[in-house]
């Protein structure tokens, strides 16, 4: 298990009690909130999301609002990401063969829960600054 992979913020509020078994490599989960972004954890204007071993890599992912998120599939499983189609800022990738990736723009700032279609414990979370 690669620790540096894994977006502490996001065991922290999903995962609490894994994310305390695993500790060890993680410390504390709110110190280097943003520490990856430029001009003190602004979110950026794109992300990506790896999507392998049928999980989305960062879990959690941060852009600001107009900003565009790529979801890229290098399994050789079909996936997509997607949010109910009645939630929310509701939004839907297209399907994802290995290789493929597709990019979602999020207009509106808020915090969006997805999963894979084919997948449902495939969950991840994009959060959209102002
Ligand atoms: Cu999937």
């Amino acid at each position: 298990m690669d620790c540096r992979m894994s977006t502490k913020r996001t065991f922290a509020t999903g995962l609490a009690l894994l994310a305390l078994a695993v500790g060890g490599c993680g410390g504390d989960d709110e110190a280097d909130t943003g520490s990856q972004a430029s001009g003190g954890g602004a979110a950026e204007a794109k992300a990506k999301v790896d999507i392998e071993d049928f999980k989305f890599i960062p879990q959690t992912v941060n852009v600001k609002a107009g900003g565009t998120v790529t979801f890229a599939n290098s399994d050789t499983a079909k996936h997509n990401a997607q949010t109910d189609s009645d939630a929310d800022g509701a939004f839907q990738s297209k399907d994802l063969l290995e290789g493929d990736s597709d990019a979602v723009t999020f207009d509106e700032p808020g915090s969006y829960d997805y999963y894979c279609v084919y997948h449902r414990f495939m969950t991840g979370t994009v959060e959209v600054s102002q």
